[in-house]
């Protein structure tokens, strides 16, 4: 059954949660698409802009404004996640590319997470916290896309020459690079671009679903498999197997 609304018309944005920890995160039924990156570079005004609803999560200028994990229903079928940002510790004299063990744990161990949006300005040369943190992402399997924030406010050329002095620091890390976006919640540019990341997980996630049903006349392959507690590595298993497009 489809369950999301084709082009990712945003009918309904529901504040589910602020949880503390992975343990208090509503269970894993639904998809998930989560916003990561340095405090203050703009994950909570870009869900805001996502969802449409410009007060869903809280938007500040102070740096660390978020500190849990706020999660998000959409449509009734899937979730956005703001998470708190990496790099401001109060008193702290060098940002440190340093996140509390609840998104550590969220990251590496929530199996209905699709796809994080690692969120980079795009006013700003290659930062070593933020190639340190794609480099976190990479050895730890976590599937993301990189979005380069802020457009509004600087020119377009400069944009570029920071997106290309970021994947020349990452190229070698990967076959493939990650998908590359820019937006600007303020401008409302990079919408359907991300809602189209979006999209295609859904509809990647609904084949799988489709063609997974169990024949009806054949057990379970391993029964005894389904009781035991899940390892970090069998959960992120669970996550589904998308042929990403990006
Ligand atoms: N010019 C401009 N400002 C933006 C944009 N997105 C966010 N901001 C501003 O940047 C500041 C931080 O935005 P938030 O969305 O709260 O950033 P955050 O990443 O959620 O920050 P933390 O929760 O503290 O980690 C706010 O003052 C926003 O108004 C944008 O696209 N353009
Ligand atoms: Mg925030």
């Amino acid at each position: 059954m489809l369950c999301w609304l084709p082009n990712m018309h945003i009918s309904s944005a529901i504040f589910d949660c602020s949880a503390p920890d992975l343990d208090s995160c509503p269970d894993e039924s639904l998809p998930e698409f989560a916003f990561i990156g340095r405090s203050n570079v703009g994950k909570s005004s870009l869900l805001n802009m996502l969802s449409g609803k410009l007060d869903l999560a809280r938007v500040s200028p102070t740096p660390g404004f978020t500190k849990l994990i706020n999660i998000f229903t959409m449509n009734k079928c899937w979730r956005l996640v703001d998470l708190p940002g990496y790099g401001f510790a109060a008193g702290a004299r060098k940002a440190k590319f340093k996140f509390n063990h609840a998104v550590d744990d969220y990251l590496k161990n929530r199996s209905s997470l699709c796809c994080v949006f690692a969120l980079l300005d795009s006013g700003l040369p290659p930062q070593e916290i933020d190639v340190e943190f794609v480099a976190w992402l990479a050895r730890n399997s976590v599937p993301f896309v990189l979005v380069f924030t802020k457009t509004d406010k600087i020119t377009p050329a400069t944009v570029q020459a920071n997106i290309a002095a970021f994947t020349a620091r990452i190229a070698g890390w990967f076959e493939k690079l990650p998908a590359i976006f820019t937006c600007s919640a303020m401008a409302k540019q990079g919408r359907e671009e991300l809602l189209g990341v979006i999209d295609e997980a859904m509809t990647a996630i609904e084949a799988e679903s489709g063609q997974a049903q169990p024949d009806a006349a054949m057990p379970p392959e391993d029964l005894a498999a389904t009781d035991q507690k899940a390892s970090p590595q069998a959960a992120r298993k669970r996550r589904p197997d998308l042929a990403r497009p990006w």
